[in-house]
């Protein structure tokens, strides 16, 4: 895998840019600049884009992480300017923020990257950003293959299972997914995806069409943009039917409410993509550069999170660093109307409330929720929250003082915020914080499910491993941690995000190896949902990260 074909990198000593093939050398910045070997180089190219793109950025300008920019001007209010970057930080400094990490929610890699690597990768963030290619509709069309012709689909499940109870379950390092039956546990397939694999969206329950089977159809998208379509009614070993390349780097994908389209959205080239949902035919393609919400101009403005409405024809799709919702409506590609709601930077994972009108993401570097009310196609409210807001799947429920709210961990810190979200029924407590938990460690994804009395937190981000490898248990009831669960203590491993199943009686918890491994070190422990005791453990898995229920994620159940 890798991130184009073609580079072109800026010279600043000779103030000319030129075309610079992925296999030819690397030159340095400037004479006596940090200077890496071809193989050094590339190699490090390819570590930053799998493991440091996301926050930092591929022009390295920063979002979630800092600028990773060899200078960095700022320009201060008496007209003076600070000059800061990565030079200035310097070789053992940056090497020592790579190895260790930083109380801000910078990983620690000392147990990810071998020394040689972060040495490199110290030396590499000096250099000048390599610029990556673009794509068309046309290169993204020669991608497209086709598994299993539409005629072929089957009228009716083939394996006689509970399919609305399986899980899809990511294997982030083998660029696969796994599909587990729920009721008995089974590992039924690893389907090959995209790499790491960050979001699965099934075909959902909408009040826009008739949508037969929600959930019988599944679309990946993986970091490399590859976005696949898996039939969960076909046999285990011809589940993937399509597959399709919309970009370099990418990371979130959603189906249309009357389940004709796909949308997949790049981090790089910054742009969504409209595909046939059927034949995954890229359709429209949709440049998201443009002018932030401070009137700045941004090339790397990203698509993150990206849903569909359940209650409209529309999708929002988050644009990180331009700091807007767009809200795109699929009933005319051709006259395609996308409302611009201006909102906060640094827009990333978001999820809805229980009636499926407003949308809550988090704005995370701007220590921020952002409410959007989908039914009329504006900006809700703002929350103030603690460090980098990171919901992941998201959790609503009902709590005995401020009615419906819903929360959010940190990945800055070992705190739950949680608002009041209902403000036609509750208009006091309506996006405004009902009161906060703190945690043991700062984490990635919180979960519940309407028939269980508790809301499960991770603490994934906390830079101590006993932290890392526990969950904790907060009562819906007196908003109280009443558990803390350590799932492995296995080295290296850590615990990361929830699903329930379908009835809400188990959850589902990964126990993930952090270094790349090919091997089947990963498990899923499984408790249970009333007695928080364990009941299970599903073996065998590679790199298990994010899990998906058949039912809950396409019938909105959170
Ligand atoms: Fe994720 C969701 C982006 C790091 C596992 N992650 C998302 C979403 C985005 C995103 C935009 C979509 C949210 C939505 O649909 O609401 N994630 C990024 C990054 O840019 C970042 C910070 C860095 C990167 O390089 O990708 C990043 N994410 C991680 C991880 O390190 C995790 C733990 C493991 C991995 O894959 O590397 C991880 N992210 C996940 C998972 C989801 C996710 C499992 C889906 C959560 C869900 O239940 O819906």
């Amino acid at each position: 895998m890798s991130l184009g074909i073609t580079y072109r990198k800026t010279r600043r000593a000779l103030g000319v840019g030129f075309a610079l093939s992925l296999g030819l050398t690397a030159l340095p910045a400037v004479a006596q600049s940090p200077t890496l070997s071809e193989e050094a180089f590339e190699a490090s190219k390819q570590l930053y884009f799998e493991r440091c793109a996301g926050c930092h950025g591929v022009l390295r300008k920063g979002a979630t992480g800092k600028s990773l920019e060899p200078v960095v001007k700022k320009k201060n209010a008496d007209g003076t300017v600070t000059e800061t970057g990565t030079l200035k930080l310097g070789q053992e400094r940056l090497e020592k923020i790579i190895a260790w990490g930083t109380e801000g929610g910078m990983n620690n890699f000392s147990d990810i990257l071998t020394e040689q690597e972060i040495k490199d990768m110290a030396t590499y963030i000096q250099m000048d950003p390599p610029k990556p290619p673009e794509m068309s509709l046309a290169q993204m069309k020669e991608t497209r293959k086709v598994y299993v012709e539409e005629a072929d689909y089957p009228t009716e499940p083939l394996h006689g299972r509970n399919w609305q109870n399986f899980f899809v379950v990511i294997e982030r390092d083998v660029g696969k997914v796994a599909i587990i039956d729920g009721d008995t546990k089974e590992v039924l397939t690893h389907i090959p995806t995209g790499y790491a694999v960050h979001v699965i969206k099934g075909s959902e329950k909408s009040d826009i069409a008739e949508v037969e089977n929600p959930g019988r159809f599944w679309y990946t998208m993986g970091r490399d943009g590859k976005m696949t379509k898996i039939d969960l009614w076909q046999t285990p070993d011809k589940m993937l039917v399509s597959e399709v390349k919309i970009a370099y780097d990418a990371r979130d994908v959603a189906v249309s409410g009357d389940g004709k389209y796909v949308i997949g959205g790049g981090y790089w080239p910054p742009h969504f993509v409209i595909a046939d949902a059927v034949t995954l035919e890229p359709l429209k393609v949709v440049s998201t550069r443009g002018v932030s919400i401070d009137g700045e101009y941004v090339e790397e403005a990203r698509v993150a999170a990206i849903y569909n409405t359940p209650n409209d024809p529309t999708w929002l799709v988050a644009v990180k660093e331009l700091g807007q919702m767009w809200q795109v409506d699929y009933s005319d590609l051709d006259n395609l109307r996308i409302d611009k709601i201006d909102s906060s930077k640094f827009l990333h994972d978001g999820f809805f409330d229980p009636t499926g009108r407003y949308f809550q993401i988090a704005a995370n570097a701007s220590n921020q929720m952002v409410v959007v009310d989908a039914k009329e196609r504006k900006l809700e409210a703002i929350i103030d929250t603690g460090t980098l807001p990171h919901p992941g799947p998201g959790a609503n429920w009902v709590d005995p003082t401020c009615g419906p709210v819903a929360a959010t961990p940190h990945l800055g810190e070992g705190t739950v915020t949680v608002w009041g979200n209902d403000p036609e029924g509750r208009p006091d407590e309506a996006w405004k914080t009902c009161y906060k938990v703190e945690t043991d460690g700062a984490g990635l994804f919180i979960r519940t499910h309407p028939n269980s009395d508790y809301v499960w937190v991770d603490q994934t981000k906390h830079p101590e491993a006993d932290v890392q490898q526990s969950v904790q248990v907060i009562s819906k009831e007196t908003g109280e941690i009443v558990k803390t669960i350590r799932v492995t203590e296995e080295e290296g491993n850590v615990a990361v995000h929830f699903e329930f199943n379908k009835d809400g009686t188990e959850v589902w918890v990964s126990k993930w190896n952090r270094a790349t491994s090919k091997e089947p070190n990963g498990e899923i422990v499984i408790y249970d949902a009333k007695t928080l005791e364990e009941i299970g453990r599903v073996k065998g898995l590679y790199a298990p990260t994010g899990k998906f229920n058949v039912y809950n994620r396409s019938n909105h159940v959170s």
